[in-house]
C-alpha cells in the first residue's frame, strides 16, 4: 500500500497533530507527516513536530488578524510543494487561508473543527454550544474550501452535553473524539476512498487488500 504525504499546519498545543503522528508511526493510517508548518515560532506543535524527528518550519504571518501575508501564503505553498504533500490538514490553525492557497490544494485540504457543523462555525463553538443549550454537541472533519468552515464534511461524531458542563469539560470530551475521527478520515482520504458530489462526500467502501500486488 503505498503512502501518502501530509503536511500540517498547527498554531498551538498540537493534540490533533499528536494524534496523526501516533497513528502514522502505529501503522494505523497509510500516511507520513511530512512537514509541519506554523505560523507561530513558540508552537507547541512545532516541538511535537521535532520530537518525531518531523520538519517543523515557522513562517512568519507578517501582519495581525485572521489572514496571513500574501508572501507568507507563497512561502507555505512552497514549503508543502517542496516537502511534496498529497495532503494539507489543518490543525488548530488560527488563519484563514486565502482563495488562492484553497484552489492550489483544491480538494486536498481537510479540517478538524470542535462542533456538529453546520452548528457553531467559528470560534470558541464549544462554550457557544453550552450557551445555546444542545444536548449533542461533537466534532466534524471537513474539506476546506474558499468559506470558513463550510467545506464538505467528511466524519463526524457526536458526544453529549452532561448536566454540569462546562466549556472545559466539553472540550475534552471532543477533543478525545477529534483524535480518532481525524486519524480515520486522514486514512479514508489516503486509500482513496472519498468522492465529493457537491456539498456531500461518499466513502467508497474498502478494496479487498492484496498483498504482493502493487495493481488495482
Ligand atoms: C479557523 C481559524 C480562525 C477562524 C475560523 C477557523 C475564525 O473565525 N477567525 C476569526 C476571524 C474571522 C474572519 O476574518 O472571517 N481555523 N481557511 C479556509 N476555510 C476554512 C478553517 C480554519 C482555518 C483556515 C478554514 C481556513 O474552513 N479557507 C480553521
Ligand atoms: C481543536 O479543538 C480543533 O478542533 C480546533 O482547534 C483545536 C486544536 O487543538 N480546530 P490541538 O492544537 O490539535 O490540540
Amino acid at each position: 500500500m503505498r503512502r501518502i504525504k501530509v503536511g500540517v499546519l498547527a498554531s498551538g498545543r498540537g493534540s490533533n497533530l499528536q494524534a496523526l503522528i501516533d497513528a502514522s508511526r502505529d501503522g494505523k493510517i497509510d500516511a507520513d507527516i511530512a512537514i509541519v508548518i506554523s505560523d507561530r515560532a513558540d508552537a507547541v506543535a512545532l516541538a511535537c513536530a521535532r520530537d518525531a524527528g518531523v520538519d517543523a518550519r515557522y513562517v512568519d504571518p507578517r501582519r495581525k488578524g485572521a489572514r496571513l501575508a500574501e508572501e507568507s501564503e507563497s512561502e507555505i505553498i512552497r514549503l508543502l510543494d517542496e516537502a511534496g504533500v498529497d495532503l494539507v490538514a489543518l490543525a488548530g490553525f488560527m488563519r484563514i487561508l486565502s482563495p488562492r492557497l484553497v484552489r492550489h490544494f483544491s480538494g486536498r485540504i481537510l479540517n478538524i473543527h470542535p462542533s456538529l457543523l453546520p452548528s457553531f462555525p467559528g470560534l470558541h463553538v464549544q462554550k457557544k454550544a453550552l450557551e445555546y443549550g444542545v444536548k449533542y454537541s461533537g466534532c466534524t472533519v471537513h474539506f476546506v474550501d474558499e468559506g470558513v468552515d463550510t467545506g464538505p464534511i467528511v466524519v463526524q461524531a457526536a458526544v453529549p452535553v452532561i448536566e454540569g458542563d462546562t466549556a472545559e469539560l466539553l472540550s475534552k470530551r471532543i477533543l478525545k473524539e477529534e483524535h480518532r475521527i481525524y486519524a480515520e478520515a486522514v486514512q479514508l482520504f489516503a486509500q482513496g476512498r472519498l468522492r465529493v458530489e457537491g456539498r456531500a462526500v461518499h466513502v467508497l467502501p474498502e478494496r479487498r487488500s492484496d498483498a504482493g500486488s502493487d495493481q488495482l
